[in-house]
C-alpha cells in the first residue's frame, strides 16, 4: 500500500479495485523470533496493513512499534485495546468508537482523554465505528469493554448501527466477532451492512481458513483482519494473500 498518500486515502482508492488484507499483531503473543518470522513473511506475501494492539498489552507500545518498523515497511495502524496503547511511532490509529455498546467511556470518554495527545502526534487518525457481534463465546473484547455484543441474527440492529456510524461521520465500519471467535461474522450480516453504507467495511474475528476469507470478501468486506489463524499457522498467510491479490471485485 502506498504510504505517501494517507492510509485512508489509499484504502478508499484500493477498495474500488481490490480487497485489502490486514494482519493483526498482538505483541504479547509474539516472541522476538516469531515476530521476525511473521513480519518477513508478511512483507514477502504483500500484506497491505498491520494492525497492532490487543485487549491487554503488558509493556509499552513504543518499543513494539519501533521493532516492527525496523523489520518491515508495511504501514502500521494502532488498534488500541486501551488508552495505554497509543504510540506516535506508528503511522496511524483506528480511533474506535464502540457503537454497538453503551459504555460511555468507549463511545466518547477515552477519546476526549486521548484527543490532545493525538492532535500533537503525527498519527493519521481514522475514526472507526466498532461493532461487536456475538460469536458463540465470550471474547476478551466483550469482557474488557464491559459491553454487550449485538446478537448475530439481529441484522436490522446491526445495519441501523452501521448507518448511524456513517451518519455521524465515522470513516470506517468494523464488524468484529472478537479474536479467536467460534463463529466469524456471517455472510448475510456482512452483505446487509455493505448494501447500506458507502464507507469501507472492515470484518474481523474468527476468519480461520481461505474459504472463510473468500466468503467474507464475497459477502462484501473491503478489508479483512486476521490474527489468530496466522499465529497458529504462519504459512496460511501466503494462501490468504494469493486469494486477496486474485480476488475479482
Ligand atoms: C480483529 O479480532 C480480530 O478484528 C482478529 O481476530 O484473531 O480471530 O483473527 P482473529
Amino acid at each position: 500500500m502506498n504510504i505517501n498518500c494517507s492510509i485512508y486515502h489509499s484504502i478508499l482508492q484500493n477498495t474500488r479495485k481490490r480487497k485489502i488484507f490486514a494482519l493483526l499483531i498482538d505483541p504479547d503473543k509474539q516472541t522476538n523470533k516469531s515476530l521476525v518470522e511473521i513480519l518477513n513473511r508478511a512483507e514477502r506475501a504483500g500484506v497491505d496493513l498491520l494492525l497492532v494492539g490487543g485487549s491487554l498489552i503488558s509493556s509499552g507500545m513504543d518499543n513494539h512499534i519501533l521493532q516492527i518498523k525496523k523489520l518491515c515497511s508495511i504501514p502500521v495502524l494502532l488498534f488500541p485495546g486501551s488508552l495505554l496503547q497509543i504510540s506516535d511511532k506508528a503511522d496511524g490509529l483506528l480511533l474506535l468508537s464502540l457503537i454497538s455498546g453503551r459504555n460511555p467511556e468507549l463511545l466518547i470518554g477515552n477519546h476526549v482523554i486521548a484527543a490532545p495527545v493525538l492532535k500533537k502526534s503525527n498519527l493519521e487518525v481514522i475514526s472507526t465505528g466498532y461493532i461487536l457481534i456475538e460469536n458463540g463465546k465470550m471474547t476478551s473484547v466483550e469482557y474488557i469493554s464491559n459491553s454487550k455484543p449485538i446478537p448475530a441474527d439481529k441484522y436490522d440492529i446491526v445495519v441501523a448501527t452501521a448507518i448511524a456510524g456513517e451518519m455521524l461521520g465515522l470513516k470506517l465500519i468494523y464488524l468484529e466477532a472478537g479474536s479467536g471467535a467460534h463463529n466469524r461474522i456471517n455472510d448475510r450480516m456482512i452483505s446487509e451492512v455493505r448494501k447500506n453504507i458507502s464507507i469501507p467495511l472492515v470484518v474481523g474475528g474468527g476468519i480461520s481458513s481461505v474459504e472463510d476469507l473468500e466468503s467474507v470478501y464475497r459477502a462484501g468486506a473491503d478489508i479483512a483482519v486476521v490474527g489468530s489463524a496466522v499465529e497458529k499457522n504462519i504459512s496460511i498467510l501466503d494462501d490468504f494473500m494469493l486469494l486477496t491479490k486474485n480476488f475479482k471485485v
